[in-house]
């Protein structure tokens, strides 16, 4: 096997760095009871700057244990999906509705589009609705209330009806502007991110360069907004309790719960919103633009939806388990475009891989791009082709996208209802096709999105 385990040195820090699904689960089975990653300096360095609580992206050992565990049961357990199925499909359905208008405006029968900017919105719309929906009970709340300061400057009408229980409104022509810029604080974020991997952001800062300066805007925005975010709700707990029963959002769920401290969810929930944007839109515009590679992969997974919708008469969790190829597309994106280049973890015990001794402590990195795309591990690496994660056989540790063990992806859940409901009400109403075009390359902009933009034409089945 040609160089599948090599050592690299980047600016200051070293690693060992392996490919193999095998060295994958031993990576993985000496990772200890309180798994660290590496640490992304820039955003320890802006909390420090800011003095803002870490949550637990960048918390470590008991501190991030315990609050995992309680943000565990309401983000990642699967009793929990049931309670964000129903609001990611309204979500879904308005974003088809939309998609529908725009095809009746354009007089052709089809739009084309780069979706990409509609697809941040449709994230941010399910993020918000889902951790910041709304609340049913209003105990012992005045408290919780004194520690929001009220920011005028971004005075977000369309997103306190959200809160409320409403929408935001994204999917709409006209853009609450402080939502865009949300947005675009998130995609800045990212990519003043990366150029600090290698050079210590205390270097950039003291120099006043504009990567630094970038940084702390993008956070300093994603930071408000979240603050108001979450704000409002605290508001509409206290004006107006009870809420017909319905399921609370995962913000008022904790704050009632009061497990957590609120610093600390406030830290935890700023994170996951943060998290959830760019990652998940990027993935639905790569599947999208594979889909439009290949129409007949687009009627294999109709047929699946088809059939799971019939049998399973309006149970919107009963039918999500009914769609294995769809799951699988998800998956097949994800192994040629992970959002994260590499998963990592420092060990806490010696490990053998492919007969060299890594002694406790080191950082190993698994290449998960490269992983995707080695076709000793997949057969005919370059085909996009969903039905592969059917067997059971072929996907022992190749399935790595959102990460493994207590560590993984805390949004995963999340995620993964809001891609697979959108693909499921993208193929029911419309094909994809792209235009005639050649290969796109990904760019790293510390997570991996397209080159250029992606344009996809839209058309009613
Ligand atoms: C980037 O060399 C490349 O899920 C570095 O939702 C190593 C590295 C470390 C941590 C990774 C990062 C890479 C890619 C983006 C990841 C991040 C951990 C979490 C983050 C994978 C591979 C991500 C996208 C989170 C982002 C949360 C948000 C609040 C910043």
């Amino acid at each position: 096997m040609v160089l599948s385990t090599y050592r690299e040195k980047i600016g200051s820090y070293e690693s060992v760095n392996i490919i193999e699904p095998e060295d994958a689960a031993i990576m993985f089975k000496a990772e200890g009871h309180y798994p660290r990653r590496l640490m992304i300096e820039a955003w320890s360095s802006y909390r420090d700057y800011r003095n803002h609580r870490y949550g637990v992206l960048l918390k470590d050992g008991e501190d991030w244990k315990s609050n995992r565990v309680v943000l565990n049961k309401q983000v990642i357990a699967p009793a929990v999906q049931g309670n964000f199925v129903p609001l990611l499909d309204e979500v879904g359905q308005d974003f088809m509705a939309r998609i529908q208008g725009k095809i009746e405006k354009s007089r052709s029968n089809k739009w084309t589009v780069d979706l990409s900017n509609e697809l941040f919105k449709y994230a941010l719309e399910c993020e918000v609705f889902t951790k910041c929906h709304t609340f049913h009970t209003s105990k012992g709340l005045d408290s919780l209330f004194d520690c929001f300061v009220e920011k005028p400057a971004l005075c977000l009408s369309a997103v306190s009806s959200v809160l409320y229980g409403e929408r935001l409104g994204l999917l709409q022509d006209h853009i609450e502007p402080a939502a865009q810029h949300f947005i675009d604080c998130i995609t800045l974020m990212f990519k003043s991110t990366s150029p600090m991997l290698y050079i210590p952001p205390w270097v950039l800062r003291r120099l006043g360069a504009r990567t630094w300066k970038d940084h702390v805007e993008a956070w300093d925005g994603i930071f408000s907004h979240a603050d108001h975010c979450m704000h409002n709700i605290f508001k509409r707990m206290k004006q107006e309790p009870g809420h017909g029963g319905r399921y609370p959002g995962v913000l008022a769920t904790l704050m009632l719960q009061g497990q957590l401290s609120i610093e600390d969810i406030k830290a935890s929930v700023t994170e996951l919103m943060a998290g959830g944007v760019d990652t998940t839109s990027t993935t639905l515009l790569w599947t999208l633009y594979e889909l439009a590679k290949q129409p007949e992969l687009q009627e294999e997974l109709r047929a699946e939806i088809a059939a799971a919708r019939l049998s399973s008469q309006g149970d919107l969790v009963e039918m999500l388990k009914m769609v294995p190829l769809v799951k699988g597309a998800l998956k097949e994106t994800l192994r040629l475009h992970p959002v994260a280049v590499n998963l990592q973890r420092y060990i806490t015990q010696d490990i053998v891989i492919q007969n060299y001794h890594i002694p406790s402590g080191t950082l190993v990195q698994l290449g998960l791009y490269a992983m995707g795309r080695d076709h000793q591990i997949f057969q005919r690496p370059e085909q996009y082709r969903p039905s592969r994660w059917l067997q059971g056989n072929a996907r022992y540790f190749r399935s790595l996208g959102f990460g493994f063990g207590p560590r993984q992806c805390l949004g995963r859940r999340i995620a993964e209802t809001e891609m697979q409901l959108f693909l499921i009400h993208m193929l029911e109403k419309f094909k994809i096709e792209n235009q005639g075009e050649v290969d796109m390359r990904s760019t790293f902009a510390l997570i991996i999105i397209p080159e250029k933009p992606i344009v996809l034409t839209i058309r009613p089945l």
